[in-house]
């Protein structure tokens, strides 16, 4: 049988599967959007900015588990999209980017929006393949799933000729290649069993990889078995319930210096899962010199216990002895020191500003009035510092965030979610910054009736940044300061709630109405400057006089 290498395309895409994508359509692929067209396995959601589609496809990934699937036009479009390839990259998420090129007689020529893939991408991900022979469309597509997801997930990227996708040809589909699950040696497990059993302050540092169902059990597991503290790392809070007497508090972005030391004055520290990047790591402090490490992670490029991380910890809650250790005492004297200084640092003192609503308002008027298993999707910036440190988050909760700290995620990454998960409460916490990235993703999000609610702190400036400034350059304020639209009325031009908070008494009632909407809501919180950070105050920072 002979068919078009779109359609052969389609057919492996299902065989792998595939059951959404996410795309800004372009001419040079207009053959796949055909092949889809009498389609109903695969549901195409069409973004209004490659970054949106790319951002969905990522969060989408984060969420199943499974290689996100996006598809982009040549040059521009590629070029836009490439911050989602650089976020999986970094954030270890399985991804699989689809571009349209020019046709295979036009190469090298700098014909219109040449790009060569090969070298764009070449630094973020891990296989770029341009399919030159439609014959080869099936290889292309198993090979890019299968390293999307073996060893440490990520990028990759597919690049399809305009002209290939019209070859007739007779290649059938292939299956999935199986992905490895890499299982560590049992002398290695008995061995850290034995370490860990022996240690008076050990601690699990969780990582992204372990944010699945059956991670989160493992961990859950691991730490009850053993009585050890788990402490999440940058932006996996939600991987463990925090209010757990052996939750051991979050590695975030500049976290106290206090927790660090603490975190360093473990004996044994088992860091399953993540890579220890220099935010959880506190800028490569951790381990500190001389602090015990065992490293596990699933490509020994990275830890010397290369093994699937959620199987390493299962293993080891089998292997470790019971609680009923010799080091009881100390162990539940360590226990509660690290979930005393998280219990203590999360407690929220009601706060008032002259400038605007404190952010922590709007966040924790959340508590209680979202479900135990409600989405959090978070864009980069300070306004997320409340929710990780006054947020209770419940083990089921899930909390979909960028480690590559790249703004412009919160409104697709809650575009997705919402559509992944149409029963569940989304709620994404974006800054004024952020929100003038991709907020015009509230567009998608009214095309398909996605629930959401999107929390924007308004406080008029690139916050983050304007710290920094502050920190380094006190009182020189460039470039930080924005000038925002109504955020409310911009909502609701589009079809969606729009509502505006300008004290802290009007949170509670604004964030129950928003979880109440229909559809996609956006709560314009006109937040303080002032208090630039869950930590600090402008004028704390100042110097003194
Ligand atoms: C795409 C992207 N561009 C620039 C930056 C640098 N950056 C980090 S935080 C930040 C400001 C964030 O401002 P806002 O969204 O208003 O949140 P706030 O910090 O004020 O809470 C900037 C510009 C980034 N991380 N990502």
């Amino acid at each position: 049988m002979t068919r078009r290498a779109a359609d052969l395309l389609v057919d492996c895409l299902v065989a792998h599967g595939v059951d959404r994508g996410f795309c800004v359509p372009g001419a040079s692929y207009l053959a796949v959007l055909d092949a889809l067209v009498d389609r109903t396995e695969i549901a195409v959601v069409v973004a209004r900015h490659e970054g949106g589609a790319g951002f969905m496809g990522v969060a989408d990934a984060k969420l199943t588990m499974r290689p996100g699937v996006v598809f982009v036009s040549r040059g521009p479009g590629a070029t836009n999209a490439s911050i989602a390839v650089h976020v999986a990259q970094q954030d270890a998420v399985p991804f699989v980017l689809f571009i349209g090129q020019i046709e295979r007689k036009d190469v090298h020529r700098r014909a219109f929006q040449e790009v060569d893939y090969r070298q764009t991408f070449g630094d973020m991900a891990k296989h770029v393949e341009v399919v030159t022979d439609g014959e080869r469309v099936p290889e292309a597509i198993r090979r890019a799933f299968h390293l999307a997801q073996a060893g440490t997930p990520g990028p990759t990227v597919v690049v399809l000729p305009e002209d290939m996708l019209l070859d007739e040809v007779e290649a059938e589909v292939l299956a999935p290649k199986p992905v490895a699950v890499a299982h560590a040696d049992a002398g290695v497990i008995a061995e850290v069993a034995a370490r860990l059993a022996a240690a008076e302050r050990p601690a699990v540092i969780a990582g992204g990889l372990m944010r699945g169902a059956d991670g989160r059990a493992a961990l859950l597991e691991l730490a009850e078995a053993t009585d050890t503290p788990v402490i999440a790392a940058f932006k996996q809070q939600d991987l463990f319930p925090n209010t757990h007497r052996l939750f051991g508090g979050h590695l975030g972005y500049m976290a106290p210096d206090e927790q660090v030391r603490l975190v360093g004055e473990a004996d044994l520290l088992i860091a399953i899962g993540t890579r220890l990047g220099d935010v959880t790591s506190q800028g490569y402090r951790l381990p500190m010199a001389g602090q015990e490490l065992v490293h596990v992670y699933p490509d020994p490029e990275t830890a010397p216990i290369a093994a699937d991380p959620v199987a390493f910890a299962r293993a080891l809650a089998k292997a470790a002895p019971r609680r009923s250790n010799t080091n009881a005492e100390a162990r539940a004297r360590w226990a509660e020191r690290l979930h005393g200084r998280h219990a203590r640092l999360a407690v929220w003192t009601p706060v008032e500003a002259k400038d605007g609503v404190v952010f922590g308002h709007p966040t924790v008027a959340l508590i209680g009035r979202v479900p135990g298993d409600a989405i959090f999707v978070l864009d980069a910036g300070n306004f997320s510092g409340w929710l990780h440190r006054h947020f209770p988050f419940s083990g089921r909760h899930r909390l979909l965030g960028v480690v590559a700290g790249a703004m412009g995620f919160g409104m697709p990454g809650a575009v997705a979610a919402a559509l992944r998960y149409p029963g569940t409460p989304v709620v994404a916490l974006i800054g004024d910054g952020g929100f003038l990235m991709t907020g015009t993703e509230l567009a998608t999000a009214i095309r398909h009736k996605a629930r959401l609610v999107a929390i924007v702190s308004n406080n008029g400036s690139y916050g983050t940044i304007r710290q920094h400034q502050e920190k380094h350059y006190p009182g020189r304020v460039k470039a930080t300061e924005l000038a925002n639209p109504d955020f409310a009325a911009f909502a609701r031009s589009f079809g969606a709630v729009g509502i505006t908070v300008s004290t802290s008494a009007e949170a509670p009632a604004a964030v129950a109405a928003a979880l109440a909407a229909d559809g996609p809501a956006v709560i314009d919180v006109r937040s303080s400057l002032e208090h630039i950070s869950a930590f600090t105050t402008l004028s704390a920072m100042a110097p003194a006089k």
